[in-house]
């Protein structure tokens, strides 16, 4: 079992690019709602790609991130890398 400490988090030591993955995950490292998502795709064995989003935590709007979720909010999951859901409940469905 592989542990990740708050500082190991932080550097994005938690995140596993797959740009070969058809589901790409807007996420924060520091985020236990992000985390649950991780989990449960890596539970499943599903491939994703985790994106921490630029504009995250910025008033800036009409980028990718927040068109894929108004509240700009992460987690959001994109299927096929277009097709948004967001709010980890949503997702964990
Ligand atoms: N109900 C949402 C809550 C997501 C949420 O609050 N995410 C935080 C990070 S842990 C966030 O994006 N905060 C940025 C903001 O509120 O602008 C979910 O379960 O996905």
């Amino acid at each position: 079992m592989t542990l990740f400490t708050g500082a190991a988090l932080a550097s994005g030591a938690d995140q596993h690019p797959r740009d070969d993955a058809s589901m790409l995950l807007y996420d924060h490292p520091l985020s236990s709602y992000s985390q649950k998502v991780k989990i449960a795709l890596r539970e499943k064995g599903l491939p994703f790609e985790s994106v921490l989003p630029e504009d995250f935590g910025t008033a800036q709007r009409g980028t990718a991130f927040t068109a894929s979720n108004p509240r700009g909010e992460v987690p959001v999951l994109l299927v096929d890398r277009q097709t948004p859901i967001f709010d980890s409940t949503v997702i964990l469905e």
